[in-house]
């Protein structure tokens, strides 16, 4: 097995790419592929200031590494789920790569700065675990990006996550997800840019990349994962891959490339964009289109059956 650049011994098969590739070649097609995602959808510009999500596990830390690689000075957010030795042992991954290279990065703890962990909250509010821990992510690192006046929020979704995610939206036609499954979704309502650099790489490569960079990450999957329909979405879709390489790329760029503005939200003629209206949310300031927004609503039946641990703030209740 030759690399496909330089000919020495190969470290990986790319089966998409029909390439073999050492490690050093390897690195720098991630980094590659990476700013050409950058630069296709004009996710981010030299001299902004950019936030990273970080969840301590391999691709939230890849892209981290990946852009400090390419220049962009980068700043982490880490939000603590509450999930048991899951979550103390990534929030050590992350504490200690930002440590190890003089990183900045800021941390969030739902039960300490919210009153409710992710197991219990979402048992108290009866919705599914995923479901609050997902609204739980999106109003934190939406928070930490406006309130740290940040231009763009980078996470570490790849080709495996977005292709999962437009399989589950193309089964369901969900028309309104599939206009807002985007690599870029632009600052609007005072919700910063939301960019996705890694969705050309797949797991098994952002895997691969950490390793071959030394990059310690946290392996486990999350305990409480089971019955995340994305799960067997991927599963099905890495079968498909195995027989066909390249399907899954087809898949989410074909997409892009051929039907995504087929959903986007109609514009009127000047160019102007049609925008709900958007109020601050009474309780925590963030845009919202009602009184209060999700994410307070999820907090307050959370917090009605969790004991808040010594220390934690609740936040102040408001009227529903
Ligand atoms: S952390 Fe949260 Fe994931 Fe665990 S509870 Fe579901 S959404 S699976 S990326
Ligand atoms: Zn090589
Ligand atoms: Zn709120």
């Amino acid at each position: 097995m030759k690399c496909r650049v330089c000919r020495g011994p190969a470290v990986i098969d790319v089966r998409r790419h029909n390439a073999n590739f050492c490690k050093q070649h390897f690195l720098r097609l991630c980094r590659d592929q990476t700013a050409k995602t950058i630069k296709q959808f004009s996710m981010l510009s030299e001299g902004e200031r950019i936030l990273v999500a970080v969840s301590g596990g391999k691709d939230s830390l890849a892209i981290w590494d990946i852009l400090i690689e390419l220049g962009y000075e980068v700043d982490g957010f880490y939000l603590g789920l509450g999930i048991g030795d899951y979550s103390d042992t990534s929030a050590e991954y992350a504490q200690r790569f930002a440590k190890e290279r003089g990183l900045t990065l800021h941390t969030k703890d739902l039960l300490r700065d919210h009153g409710f962990d992710v197991p219990n909250g979402s048992r108290a509010a009866k919705r599914a675990p995923c479901s609050a821990c997902g609204l739980s992510k999106r109003h934190c690192f939406d928070e930490a990006a406006r309130l740290g006046a940040y231009d763009a929020l980078v996470t570490g979704h790849n080709l495996d996550d977005e292709a999962a995610v437009l399989m589950g939206n193309v089964l369901h036609w969900q028309t309104e997800y599939l206009g807002r499954q985007l690599p870029v979704l632009a600052a609007q309502h005072g919700f910063p840019r939301k960019v996705k650099p890694l969705v050309r790489l797949t797991e098994r490569d952002t895997a691969a990349y950490c390793l071959l960079r030394g990059l310690d990450y946290l392996v486990d999957e999350c305990p409480i994962a089971a019955g995340n329909k994305h799960l067997s979405y991927k599963a099905a879709l890495n079968d498909i891959e195995r027989d066909s390489p390249g399907a899954k790329h087809a898949f989410y760029f074909r997409f892009l490339d051929q039907a995504a503005d087929r959903f986007a939200t109609a514009q009127p003629e000047d160019g102007a964009e049609v925008v709900a209206p958007v109020s601050p949310c009474t309780n925590c300031g963030a845009p919202c289109s009602n009184e209060v927004c999700a994410f307070c609503s999820l907090t307050m039946r959370a917090t009605e059956a969790v004991p808040i641990e010594m220390g934690a703030t609740r936040r102040r209740k408001v009227s529903p």
